[in-house]
């Protein structure tokens, strides 16, 4: 009897021991996981912020997406511009070499002309000046003889259209008076080249009050030095008899040359 009612405490106490254990089991867990719940809203905040993660995380696929599109553009526009920079550089190259080349053979053209000007030059003694020969010859004739003299000679009477043309007779008749290629035969008062184009008004050297000599004066002299004191050592252009017998400057321009 006795042993029945040890057994029974003991048994009673066991099982009342085993009751406490779940007990403190329970809360352990319960503890524990309070403790998880408490640590996984602190770093989540709340449980709400887990339903936002998934927008939240295309949105930064999205970024990303963005972000690699913006840098695949970078590298499109750079190699465009690296492109761009050596074909601009290849054909730059190329137009310095094509115009050196022909830098070259203008240079090579140059000096062939030159050697050939100072061949004529010295053969048939001309002068050169800008792209024209000039001649004067030591004899005087009217106008319409020494046109043909210039004629002849697959030239024609000087054609003044510049100051420094003026000034280069000026320096090559010195002294002398001489034709030039210029008349108003045909219409008086209109003057005209022996190209036929028109003296233009503002484009001319008349000397003091010339021309005045109406249809009787039809031709052109230029004086450079005052020696003619019965025309008043008038200087510059002056219409004159076209019958008087004066020298005169020939002009060969450079592309009616006919070399033999
Ligand atoms: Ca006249
Ligand atoms: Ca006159």
């Amino acid at each position: 009897m006795s042993d029945n009612i040890y057994d029974d405490v003991m048994r009673n106490e066991s099982e009342g021991m085993k009751t406490d254990r779940v007990e403190m089991t329970v809360d352990i867990y319960e503890s524990a996981d309070c403790v998880r719940d408490h640590d996984f809203r602190t770093k989540t905040n709340t449980q709400q912020p887990l339903q936002r993660t998934g927008s939240d995380s295309v949105r930064n696929r999205s970024s990303r997406a963005a972000a690699v599109c913006v840098v695949l553009l970078c590298v499109l526009l750079l190699t465009a511009v690296i492109v761009l920079c050596v074909h601009i550089y290849t054909k730059s190259t190329n137009y310095t070499e094509e115009r050196n080349q022909l830098l070259t053979k203008i240079n090579n053209l140059t000096e062939e002309r030159d050697q050939l000007i100072n061949d004529i030059q010295s053969y048939d003694g001309w002068t050169y000046y800008k792209s024209s020969f000039y001649f004067m010859p030591n004899e005087t004739k009217n106008w319409t003889e020494s046109r043909r003299y210039c004629t002849e000679r697959g030239a024609d009477l000087i054609i003044i259209n510049s100051t420094e043309k003026q000034d280069f007779v000026k320096n090559m008749t010195g002294s002398a008076i001489v034709w030039i290629g210029l008349i108003d035969r045909d219409v008086d008062g209109t003057w005209k080249w022996v190209d036929d184009s028109t003296l233009t008004s503002g484009f001319s050297f008349w000397g003091s009050k010339e021309p005045n000599g109406g249809t009787r004066e039809n031709c052109v002299v230029t004086v450079a030095v005052p020696t003619v004191p019965a025309w008043g050592n008038i200087l510059g252009w002056l219409d004159v008899e076209c019958s008087l017998h004066f020298q005169l400057i020939c002009e060969k321009i450079i592309s009616q040359l006919t070399l033999p």
